[in-house]
């Protein structure tokens, strides 16, 4: 059976002059994956780029899953076995079975849009758990785990602990980070590591990293799709092209389907030594020029690092990006970011991202605060925190307070137990 691998769609993701790119772009892979013969379509999270799509982006999705629904007449039943429970659900024309990503995680206690689509029809959706399909004297059992937060995953993959079928071409499917991909400026935290990965499935297919990748490690054969967006502009992305890959399952060769049609990604580094603002200046606007020399079916995104050192006296606050972005901006998408070595601005440059992360981890602190007051308690581990502070946040205190009744309430039986 041939087996398409997609990732990372992130419908709804927009940015000036590439609107409709993320659609144009899933529409793509998902056309190249049917002509070239997909039986089976599995996408590893991060479909949509929000926890809640807007009609628009629902409707982009919609497009692309009927074009593997209606690909042809057939209709194959897949069974979906989960922890405690199994059902069978029909899928028509090429199936799609597709788990969350960060993107569209939603706590427990809200339905994703991924819940959505399968009522509708148009997809399995798996997490922590798994789905069979037998076609033509073959059994593919597709196991697949939504992605979790960083620092539970480990626990998560543990707790679901999913095992491979004989008798099956067994592929796990994932949406986390993984150690060894996390570049040293990267604020990414992860728990699992290519060895914490279970072993005897025939492949491992992980989303999230948006870099296209294959490798094989002692006994597992991973695969990284990659997404079929740039979203973050990273450096590994501009060195091979977007798409998805396509799986044999007897023979198990591996094919990657670049999409036909993609705008080029460009990053540089351009480096200075004790330079002037005008020097700069002149060095960029000469290196873009050269760049968008070469026409181009879609404008390029080109991302330049500026490093190195200014003179003294110059600082980067003077150099006007900005006039330079808008005199190219019919030839390329520009980003620039400059990052001299200036001992003062580096000050406020590392306070702001003190100060930035102080923000970001104040959800985090507060889980922090509560999880550690709770564990001196009588709550103990009684009740979940996220959840609770999930269902905190969007206003369901009726809710919270019941799961907090709840947990009291066990957390007293236990008591009375010693
Ligand atoms: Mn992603």
């Amino acid at each position: 059976m041939k087996i398409a691998l997609l990732s990372d769609f992130h419908l709804g993701f927009k940015q000036a002059g590439r609107e409709n790119e993320a659609f144009e772009n899933a529409m793509q892979a998902m056309q190249l994956a049917l002509e070239k013969g997909a039986e089976l379509i599995i996408i590893s999270g991060d479909i949509f780029d929000k926890e809640v799509p807007n009609a628009e982006t629902l409707l982009e999705a919609f497009t692309i899953f009927s074009l593997a629904r209606n690909a042809n007449e057939k209709s194959t039943h897949i069974k979906k076995v989960a922890r405690t429970q199994s059902e069978t659900i029909s899928l028509k024309g090429v199936p799609v079975i597709a788990i969350h990503g960060t993107h569209e995680f939603r706590a427990r206690d809200y339905v994703n849009y991924l819940q959505l689509f399968e009522s509708a029809g148009f997809i399995v959706y798996l997490h922590a758990a798994k789905a069979i399909i037998e076609a033509q004297n073959e059994r593919i059992v597709v196991h697949g785990l939504g992605g979790v937060p960083e620092k539970k995953a480990l626990d998560a993959l543990k707790l679901w602990n999913p095992k491979p079928e004989q008798n099956a071409f067994n592929i796990l499917v994932l949406h986390q980070s993984l150690k060894e991909f996390l570049p040293f400026d990267d604020e990414m935290i992860a728990t699992l590591s290519i060895d914490s990965l279970p072993e005897g499935f025939d492949i491992i297919v992980d989303g999230h990293l948006h870099w296209q990748n294959e490798l094989v490690e002692g006994s597992r054969h991973l695969v990284l799709p990659g997404s079929t967006i740039i979203t973050q502009m990273k450096r590994l992305e501009a060195k091979k092209p977007k798409g998805f890959y396509i799986i044999e399952t007897k023979t198990k060769k591996l094919e990657f389907c670049a999409l036909p049609n993609q705008r080029p990604f460009i990053y540089e580094k351009i480096e200075f030594e004790n330079a002037s603002v005008e020097e700069v200046l002149k060095a960029l606007k000469e290196r873009l020029s050269q760049l968008v020399e070469k026409p181009h079916a879609k404008k390029p995104l080109i991302k330049i690092k500026l490093l190195g050192s200014l003179a003294k006296g110059h600082s980067q606050e003077n150099i006007d990006i900005k006039s330079i972005i808008k005199e190219f901006e019919d030839k390329a998408l520009i980003s620039v970011d400059s990052s001299f070595f200036q001992e003062s601005f580096t000050k406020k440059l590392a306070e702001l991202s003190d100060l930035q992360k102080q923000r970001k981890s104040i959800i985090e602190l507060g889980f922090d605060i509560l999880e550690k007051n709770l564990a001196e308690t009588d709550f103990n581990n009684a009740f979940d925190v996220r959840r609770v502070f999930k269902l905190l946040e969007n206003n369901d205190v009726e809710k919270a307070r019941e799961l907090l009744i709840t947990a009291q309430e066990s957390a007293e039986k236990i008591k009375k137990q010693f």
